[in-house]
Order: C-alpha cells, then structure tokens, then sequence
C-alpha cells in the first residue's frame, strides 16, 4: 500500500512491514531520525490496529508502595530514602491490608505491588506480604517485585533463583512488571544505577522467571542521558528474549522525570519523543502483544494521542502513584473506570476492561460508542 509518506526512508519500511520482514537497528534509528512523526505514527497503527482493531485495554487496578528505603540510590529516582530519613516508610502487614481493602471498586483485577530494596525486609515479609494482599484481594492478579527483587531475595536467603521464583508462586504472585532494566546497556548502568543488577543478570532471571510460567511485563527508562542507539539496543535486547520466551505480555516505555532526582537539570521529554518512542517500541517489538501509553508518565491527554501512535492500553485507574508523582509528574494520582472509559472512547477507539493477561473482563460501563 502506497500511503504517500513525506520521507521516502517510511515508504521503504512501510514495504518491508507489508512483506512480513522484521525492523534491524538501523531501521529503527530511520524511524527516530526521521522529519515525519505522523508518517511513524501512521505505520505504527497499522501495526496496532492488525493486532488489535479499534480495541484499546485498561485495568481496574491499584499500586501498592510498600517501603520506600532502598540500598540502591540510583541517580534517577526520586522515591528511595535511606532508613535514617525522616520520610523513610515501610509498611506493616496490616497496613498493607488496609491500604488494599480501601479500594473504592468492588472487584480489583490488579494489585501492582513495588517498593525500595529495603535490606530489613526477610523473604518472610515478601512471602507475608504476598499472602496478605491475596487474602485482602482473592479476586485480584498480584503483579509484583521485579528481577531486582528476586536476586537480592535469592542473596539473602541463600536460595537459588528458581526456588525463590517457586516460594513467590506459591505465595500468591501472578506475574512480574517490567521495571528494573532501565536501559539495558553498562555505560548507562554505571553511571545511572551502579548498585543495581546489570543487564546479564536482568534478562537471565526473567528468562528463568518465564521458564517458570510466570508472565512479565518489560520497561524501558528513556529521556536521561541515554543515546538513540542506546534505545534501539535495549528493544532488540527485549525482542530477542521473547524470541526464546514468550513470555512478555506488555512493553511500557516510561518516560523520565527529573525533579528532585539527581538528574534534576535535565528537561522533560517532549510530547514529540513521547509519541515516537511509543510507535518505534509497537513497531521494533513485533512479538511483544501490548504496549501501554502509561498515562501516570506522560498525562492523561497524551496517553489518549498515544492510542494512534501504536499504543492499545491505557494501563489502569492506579489510586496512588508515587515513583513518578515524587519526581514531578503533574498527572492525576489515579483515575475512575469512567475517565478511563471516557479516555478511550473520545480518542476513537473501542475501551475494553481486562484483567492482567489481557483476558477482556465485564464492565457495564463500556459501550464503544464515540461520545464527548
Ligand atoms: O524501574 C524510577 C522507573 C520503574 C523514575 O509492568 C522512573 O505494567 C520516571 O516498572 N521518572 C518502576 N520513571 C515502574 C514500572 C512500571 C510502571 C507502570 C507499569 C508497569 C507494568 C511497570 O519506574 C523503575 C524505573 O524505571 N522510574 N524513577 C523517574 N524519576
Ligand atoms: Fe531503589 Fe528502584 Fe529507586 Fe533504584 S529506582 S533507587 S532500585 S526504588
């Protein structure tokens, strides 16, 4: 199909996706260099609209922020404290249960459980806090730590990473988010977050994470210090591992922000960049099903824009952020089933509740009509 693109290097890759083919490295720096951000937009949708029609998910869910003391001070974080801070948190096992019970929706299909690598906290606290957030929550998915988390609990209990992995399981854990690589590649690791695990061991555990049925998301920290290149990387790097796995279900790309981190000189990421790295991500990880506009990073109106930019989710109602809200995002804290209905429906597209594996749930409140 001809769709007239202003730069002749889409017209070429527009062929390339119609036959079937597979973007390289270089195709996907054409993609971030070129003048004509719709033309990218418009591949990416095509992308998205063969896998998804005018479907667009989001997950009645809440995030739980458990402790917010971390060994490992990374440069870009706003959230982690040391224990000796005045602000340092760790919650108690009742008050997690409080904190999930006050859900004002009925049925939660998703507690999105993260925090700081907190060198108090036992493998008994992770496996209590398991067990009581499912007790709390029987309905609900719990989506939680990431390989960070496995590999420190792997250290400290002196198991291996696969019966860590099994003791999670058995507790309650449903799958794992994506956080944690950043951007898989050393010079960003030393320079950005030095005491966290390196890309090797990252992908090596979540390998061993999907070998052992648990699905994963994946992320990917962009608009620091990182390269063009160096993103392109960290996409292939994903692709080739579920290439071998299968196991990724979502890619979300977050958007960095600087305020009280670190980095905090640096400007925020452009509405530009926002889009482009959604529709490259759609269009590099061709065996990734879902990529997100995670609306808590980038706002409400352009995860609505990201929609034609190759995204099919809007992630979900949330209550409470903190990582990103700590470092500035100016976004709600949390939304309603409605606005995210509303969302989806004014961008044009058709809303459609899930739970964690995209599995599509009953809402009442879904009509797929077009309505201000
Ligand atoms: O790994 C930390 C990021 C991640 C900042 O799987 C920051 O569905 C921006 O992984 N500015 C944790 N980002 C959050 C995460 C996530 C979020 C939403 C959905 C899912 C999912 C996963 O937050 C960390 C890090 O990359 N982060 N600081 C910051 N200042
Ligand atoms: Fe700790 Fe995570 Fe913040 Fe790094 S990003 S300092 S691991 S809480």
């Amino acid at each position: 199909m001809n769709l007239d693109f202003s730069d002749p290097a889409l017209q070429i890759l527009n062929e390339k996706l119609a036959d079937g083919e597979r973007l390289s490295f270089e195709d996907g720096l054409a993609l971030y260099q070129s003048p004509d951000l719709i033309g990218v937009g418009r591949l990416a949708d095509i992308s998205r609209r063969r896998r998804h029609g005018r479907k667009a998910y989001y997950i009645v869910n809440q995030h739980l922020n458990y402790t917010n003391i971390c060994m490992n001070q990374c440069r870009f974080c706003a959230y982690a404290r040391k224990a000796s801070e005045t602000d340092a948190y760790t919650m108690s096992l009742q008050q997690t249960e409080d904190w999930v019970r006050s859900h004002p929706e009925k049925e939660v299909r998703e507690i999105h459980i993260v925090g700081g690598l907190n060198p108090a906290l036992s493998m008994d606290y992770y496996l209590d806090l398991l067990r009581t957030v499912k007790r709390s929550r029987p309905e609900a998915t719990i989506k939680a730590f990431t390989a960070v988390e496995i590999d420190r609990l792997s250290v400290t209990s002196g198991k291996s990473i696969q019966e860590v992995i099994a003791l999670l399981k058995e507790a309650g854990l449903g799958m794992l988010p994506g956080g944690g690589a950043e951007i898989m590649n050393d010079r960003i690791h030393d320079e950005l977050f030095p005491r966290k695990i390196d890309y090797r061991r990252w992908l090596e555990i979540v390998e061993a994470v999907h070998a052992s049925g648990l699905k994963t998301n994946a992320t990917m920290l962009y608009g620091h210090i990182e390269t063009i290149e160096e993103r392109i990387e960290h996409l292939l790097r994903l692709r080739t591992l579920q290439d071998k796995t299968g196991g990724f279900v979502a890619f979300i790309p977050l958007a960095f922000h600087s305020k009280n981190t670190r980095l905090s000189h640096l400007p925020p990421t452009t509405a530009a960049d926002d889009l482009r790295t959604i529709a490259v991500s759609r269009l590099i990880l061709d065996s990734i099903p879902h990529i997100k506009a995670y609306w808590v990073m980038i706002g409400e109106k352009l995860a609505q824009v990201g929609l034609s930019f190759g995204a099919d989710d809007l992630d979900g109602t949330i209550v409470e952020e903190k990582i990103s809200h700590t470092a500035g995002a100016t976004s709600a804290k949390g939304l309603t089933r409605d606005e995210m209905v509303r969302l989806i429906t004014t961008a044009g597209f058709q809303p459609v509740e899930r739970d964690s594996f995209y599995n599509p749930v009953n809402s009442s409140a879904e009509t797929g009509a077009f309505s201000k």
